[in-house]
């Protein structure tokens, strides 16, 4: 880690603007950069946190097509969502932004002319894949195959996400088209690569400085430099038409690559916050940049962009990267495609002003070093066991015997007890322990010890039996009471970070505008006579049924998924698409075998507009002489083919029952015409 900075820029993952964010957007990436940033902003240090959305690049744009709607469309609705979503989670950003902006493009616009007349870029014209249907290369998530290296059959060009490898298209085996589902042919084009491989020395020096990293995130690292051939050269540039524009000399119709563009994201957005000043954070020597993510970018991070960045030249490098693992969902990978997925607009709608319940649940079991796995029923225990039988407990009965005896006046503390400066020296030792383990990035060890003071208050009531010694002793109980109430003061402090919206709450019931995480280092913030609110419950239970309806959302999407021989429903279409398909009622006028095959017959169709023939596989299904008369519906505009040497012009829709039988698909009245629309 960098040693005597003065500033820190910390940075949250650009999420794709391609769908809302769920709990392991959360917990791996967003919550843990809050939770640093509060401790920093608290302990009076002079930080920054930037985020947006990431608008570029191939998930867009399948979306978009998915949807039915323009690329902008959609980055425009998911900013919004994800934006409302941060908030309601009191993710404290500095600024949200997003890749759409004009300051957005003209940095990364900028940055890459830089680097190209520094002559960083090697221009090299290579085969890449293109899909001859939907006339368009297939760049990144346009194209899938099977992984060379775990043979995940379902494997991106960019990405495996099963093993995590980064891929490059032509890798792929068996490689098919996402947009057509056709096998793409190689076209040449011309891009521009990052020479990674030349750049390998300066990238193995920066990482080896760098060895004190999270050990799963330096681990990744060093096997990108040491497997195989070491670091390839990558393009930079793609051929697409969203994104930012490729601003140099025959780039035309080609943008920036979505890794290009994303991470100078994070310097775009600095300059929007920062017009005057952005450079004191990116430029000078005593600033620290810290890029929190998940791990799927880490190579993105830990490579690639501090190649980019030395290139150009100017700018610190990143100091740090924590990223997290993955979260799971009651066992199974979170995934969006398969609504696996706690969605957290829906837990904002569903579980109201307990948005801490889930930042503590997600911090005490967050993917620090391994994959970990979120189920509703820890999370309820987290809730009740935790937070509202140790916190919330400890905060009641100080607050409700404070009334009780002094009607809520702050008492004095007289003389302490051994025990009491026992109590007070844990306490007051307790800032340190939770900002060391925060300062490594171990937000679940801070969080238990933050929890340990509210046990620490717990233990010091039951030992000491106010209630019961008030009729004894009433000058110790007033000690007790003063102690008790400090404990409750601290814990609002340095639980600002985990748990804001309860460290505000507990503020108030104190009467308190909100201190420093300084503050908790004393134990007498409350002063002697000072009055506190009436009590209030900081949280309520969470009760069984709540979270059956959880785990019922959970079994609907089993079901559905499972519902036995129903083969699962494509990708959603366009509307548009669909109207494509001219669908139209025709009747069969003779019908024959195809010789040498047993399941075609050629079919001659009057479609009440012409007469065609058509080959169909219902050989099997349909005797030639039992179909003569019958009405059918046929696709009528699909594009004519050769079958066995006879020209079908269209398609007769069938349904298919679960042993693959076929069965005409027909108009249930009798006073449909030939050539009706079918819609
Ligand atoms: N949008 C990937 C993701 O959402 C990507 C991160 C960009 S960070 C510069 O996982
Ligand atoms: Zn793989």
């Amino acid at each position: 880690m960098k040693k005597n900075f003065k500033r820190t820029l910390v940075t949250a993952a650009l999420p794709y603007a391609n769908g809302p964010v769920h709990i392991g957007h959360l917990a791996g990436c967003y919550l843990p950069a809050d939770i640093y940033v509060r401790y920093l902003r608290s302990a009076g240090k002079d930080v920054r946190f930037i985020c947006g959305s990431d608008e570029h690049g191939v998930p867009i744009t399948i979306k978009a097509k998915k949807e039915g709607v323009t690329p902008q469309a959609v980055v425009d609705k998911y900013h919004s969502m994800m934006k409302s979503a941060f908030e309601g989670f009191g993710i404290s950003f500095d600024i949200y932004s997003r890749t759409s902006s004009k300051t957005h493009h003209e940095t990364a616009s900028g940055f890459f002319k830089q680097m190209y007349e520094k002559g960083s870029f090697t221009e090299q014209v290579t085969e890449q894949y293109f899909d001859e249907q939907a006339s368009q290369f297939l760049a990144d998530r346009y194209i899938m195959g099977t992984c060379p290296k775990c043979s995940n059959p379902d494997a991106y060009g960019d990405q495996c996400e099963r093993c995590g490898s980064s891929l490059s298209p032509t890798e792929l085996i068996n490689p098919r088209s996402t947009l057509s589902g056709a096998k793409p042919v190689l076209r040449q084009t011309k891009n521009w690569f990052l020479p990674l491989d030349k750049l390998q020395p300066k990238i193995k020096a920066y990482l080896d400085q760098h060895s004190d990293w999270k050990p799963n995130v330096y681990g990744q690292c060093k096997s990108w430099l040491e497997s195989g051939d070491g670091l390839q050269p990558r393009a930079m540039t793609r051929d697409l038409d969203w994104g930012v524009p490729v601003p140099v000399k025959g780039g035309e119709g080609k943008v920036l690559y979505v890794w290009f563009d994303a991470p100078i994201g994070y310097i775009s957005a600095s300059k929007e916050l920062l017009p005057e000043n952005w450079e004191d954070y990116w430029k000078s020597d005593d600033s620290r940049l810290i890029h929190f993510i998940g791990k799927d970018n880490i190579v993105f991070h830990c490579i690639i962009f501090p190649a980019m960045l030395m290139e150009h030249g100017g700018f610190v490098l990143p100091d740090n990267v924590p990223a997290n693992e993955f979260l799971n969902l009651e066992g199974e990978k979170i995934s969006t495609s398969r609504n696996w997925a706690v969605w957290l607009h829906e837990y904002l709608f569903d579980f109201k002003d307990k948005q801490d319940s889930l930042r503590y649940a997600l911090c005490a079991n967050a993917p620090e070093s391994k994959d970990n796995d979120f189920t509703w029923k820890e999370f309820q225990t987290r809730h009740n066991s935790e937070l509202v039988a140790i916190f919330g407990n400890f905060v009641n009965r100080s607050l409700v015997l404070t009334h009780k005896f002094y009607s809520g006046i702050v008492p004095s503390a007289n003389t302490y007890t051994k025990h009491d400066l026992l109590v007070l020296e844990e306490l007051t030792a307790a800032p340190d322990k939770i900002a060391k383990a925060l300062e490594e990035f171990k937000f679940r060890e801070a969080l238990t010890e933050w929890m340990n003071v509210a046990r620490l208050g717990n233990k010091y009531l039951a030992d000491s039996e106010p209630w019961k010694l008030i009729k004894q002793d009433e000058e110790r109980v007033k000690t007790i009471m003063n102690i008790s109430l400090q404990i409750c003061c601290n814990l609002a402090i340095l639980a600002e970070p985990f748990i804001p919206f309860t460290s505000a709450k507990l503020f108030g019931l104190l009467n308190l505008s909100p201190l420093r995480w300084v503050s908790a280092k004393q134990s007498n913030n409350l002063a002697q006579g000072h009055s506190i609110h009436k009590d209030e419950l900081l949280f309520s239970k969470i009760e069984d049924a709540e979270i059956q309806v959880q785990l019922d959302k959970l079994s609907a999407v089993k079901a559905a998924r499972q519902n036995t021989g129903v083969k699962p429903v494509k990708q959603e279409t366009s509307f548009d698409d669909f109207s494509k398909m001219d669908i139209r009622v025709a009747t069969i006028l003779s019908a024959e075998l195809v010789p040498k095959t047993d399941k075609l017959m050629k079919l001659q169709l009057d479609t009440g507009f012409d007469k065609r023939t058509v080959v169909s596989g219902i050989a099997q299904w349909y005797k030639p002489e039992n179909i003569v008369g019958q009405k059918v519906c046929l696709l009528a505009n699909l594009a004519p083919r050769k079958i066995k040497g006879i020209e079908s012009q269209g398609m007769i829709l069938m349904a298919e029952n679960q042993d693959g039988e076929l069965s005409f698909v027909l108009p249930s009245k009798e006073n449909i015409q030939n050539g009706a629309d079918v819609k």
